[in-house]
């Protein structure tokens, strides 16, 4: 099966590999990007261990203290490749509205001339001097009905490795794909060729960044960057953009939810499915310890970023996390903000961007009260608490992150591999604001909902290039992941409650959530993390119909003594400043609203600007 494509190139098709179609393609590609060599990724774990000491051999992992961490890394990128990059993202399909006014879109011609056909096409010769891997990937349970296949090519070894981790990675998913199956073709590069002899940096990219997607053929370019989700193709751009648009063409949702569990003491089972934007502690929320007060109580992890969401037969949507691992950030994670992940970071981590310390081990802000005395910052610099107080150095990129198994989580939820999914009892909405919206609001009926999650704001964060800290609109978190006009997206999921509906299953109940308001202080009042669990019980007595709450402009928010505050010293008068409606604050909110309503106004559902009216209305009767 040695097909030579060009003069001293082989393809090295292992022989388990059948497909011809993707044969043809890896072939195609490899000619394009005049890649040294072609490698098959089969996913095992000597694999993972010979391309791992590769990276150390290569300068770009650092292995760190066995004794410390086991067979674990670290690795530290260029300076300027460190976050997505929002402003160079595309989507490309066929006709410019169906992008929408949210994205960036070219003309699929134009961006094929431009990355693949054009003279000066910027794939020609982009993997000169490097191996090509082809990572064929599964995200979902291997097999499964709610699960899609993507093969990645790139010229990436640290993206093989993450892929491993993040997705079922290997020869297994060959196994299912057959002889036809149908696989999302997905292409990435660093984007710096080596010419004969030229030694290789540490993190190889390029000042110029595409990361393109054309979702009528359902296919990913990606150029330039080796970051998270701008080169791990499974993530962001296979399992929220182009499944979005798989979703709308068949049916289902493809979401930027962590999917939880929750069991009563009485063994009663609970699922919500819950959407923040990057860096607004999905990962912390997907792994809470309930506090001591709910004895008995326990929370179990399914997924952590990303929910792909199918209606099943009983009429219920059934959920599935379509990853395999969690790609989480670092700062701020302690045993106190989230045990659970600290302890699946003992062993088998990738860690991108954090501070080495002496005894070769790792260390971000707010790991321990007390920063060690000397570290090794991302940047490869010396790094003391001195330093950091004079020039406000970090030890970690705000945006480190690591990269770990899911089966290292000690939360992990039973049912997380089930291929069939777990049944959603309710969608939580949330973003990071410090004024404004309560800690807490039901939607009074789907629409409601919809129309809560369409509207969220969000304090932008380090995981996305450019400015922190400004409001946003971030419609179901969903901004810089959507596949096509976010309007009619919104019209997706008004169909799918009014189909649901339709056959008679009660509608999972849709709550909207802040954690993050402020006080005057200009502190964060609501304590957060393992906190966070009285307001779910709060979700669950309502999603039981015992629950009480209190009905106001935005929906129905829970009044102090609704809420169990056994164990936890939070006054009424902390409480009414996380609920406080502000009618001048909802003024300017609601003008926000109409904003995007404007920016969206192609294709937008007349259920959302009559569902504003309502909510203006009832403002101003307050
Ligand atoms: O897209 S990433 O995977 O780099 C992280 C995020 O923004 O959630
Ligand atoms: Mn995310």
């Amino acid at each position: 099966m040695n097909q030579p494509v060009m003069e001293g190139l082989r393809l090295n098709v292992p022989a388990y590999v059948k497909h011809q179609r993707l044969i043809g393609w890896v072939a195609e590609v490899a000619a394009l990007t005049q890649a040294r060599d072609v490698y098959w990724c089969d996913g095992s774990q000597a694999e993972y261990d010979r391309l791992c000491t590769q990276l150390v051999n290569a300068g770009t992992f650092k292995k760190l203290n066995p004794a410390k961490r086991a067979n674990s890394y670290l690795a530290c990128s260029d300076p300027s490749d460190v976050a997505r990059v929002e402003d160079r993202t595309y989507i490309c399909s066929a006709n410019k509205e169906d992008a929408g006014p949210t994205n960036n879109w070219m003309a699929p011609a134009e961006m094929r001339s431009l990355l693949q056909t054009g003279d000066k096409a910027l794939f020609k010769g982009c993997m000169r001097g490097r191996t090509l891997y082809v990572v064929p990937f599964s995200m979902g349970p291997i097999g499964s009905p709610i699960a899609h296949i993507g093969v990645e090519l790139s010229d990436s070894p640290y993206v093989a490795v993450n892929m491993r981790t993040m997705t079922r990675m290997g020869r297994a998913v060959l196994d299912v794909l057959g002889s036809d199956g149908t696989f999302v073709p997905c292409v990435h590069t660093v984007a710096a060729p080596l010419e004969a002899g030229q030694a290789d940096v540490k993190w190889p990219c390029n000042q110029t960044k595409y990361i393109v997607h054309f979702p009528e053929t359902r296919e990913i370019w990606s150029y330039g960057s080796g970051y998270g989700g701008n080169a791990l193709l499974g993530k962001k751009c296979f399992a929220l953009r182009i499944a979005s648009t798989m979703g709308r063409d068949q049916g289902w949702l493809a979401e930027h939810m962590l999917i939880l569990g929750v069991t009563s003491p009485e063994g009663k089972k609970y699922h919500f499915a819950a959407a923040f934007p990057s860096a607004c502690g999905k990962t912390n929320f997907s792994m809470l310890i309930p506090p001591a007060a709910f004895d008995g109580w326990k929370v179990t992890t399914i997924g952590d970023d990303i929910a792909w969401i199918k209606p099943a037969a009983d009429g219920r949507l059934y959920a599935i996390n379509p990853e395999a691992g969690y790609f989480g950030v670092a700062p701020g994670t302690n045993t106190l903000t989230n045990f659970n992940c600290m302890a699946s970071l003992n062993q088998d981590v990738i860690f991108t961007n954090v501070a080495l310390t002496d005894d070769g081990d790792v260390w971000w802000e707010g790991m321990t009260d007390t920063a060690p005395a000397h570290l090794i910052d991302w940047q490869g610099k010396d790094w003391t608490p001195a330093i950091a107080k004079e020039t406000g150095a970090k030890a970690a990129h705000p945006n480190a992150r690591f990269t770990v198994s899911a089966v290292n989580n000690p939360a992990l939820d039973a049912e997380w591999d089930n291929p069939a999914g777990v049944p959603i009892d309710a969608f939580i909405f949330g973003g990071r604001r410090s004024t404004t919206v309560p800690l807490v609001t039901e939607a009074r009926d789907w629409i409601e909902g919809v129309y809560m999650a369409a509207t969220m704001g969000s304090e932008t964060t380090a995981a996305a290039a450019g400015q922190q800290g400004v409001v946003r609109r971030d419609p179901f978190a969903m901004l810089p992941f959507m596949g096509y006009n976010m309007s009619d997206y919104f019209q997706h999921w008004l169909d799918m409650g009014a189909k649901l509906a339709a056959g008679g299953a009660a509608l999972p109940k849709i709550y909207c959530v802040n954690w993050f308001r402020k006080g005057a202080d200009g502190k964060f009042v609501w304590p957060g993390y393992g906190e966070n669990m009285r307001v779910l019980k709060w979700m669950l007595d309502r999603v039981e119909g015992t629950g009480v709450g209190e009905e106001h402009a935005f929906g129905v928010t829970p009044r102090y003594q609704d809420i169990n505050w056994n164990g936890l010293d939070f006054t009424q008068e902390q409480f009414n400043i996380t609920t406080h409606i502000d009618k001048a604050a909802w003024g300017v909110e609601m003008k926000l609203h109409e904003e995007l309503f404007q920016q969206l106004a192609h294709h937008l559902p007349a259920e959302l600007p009559a569902t504003k009216l309502k909510i203006e209305a009832r403002l101003a009767a307050e």
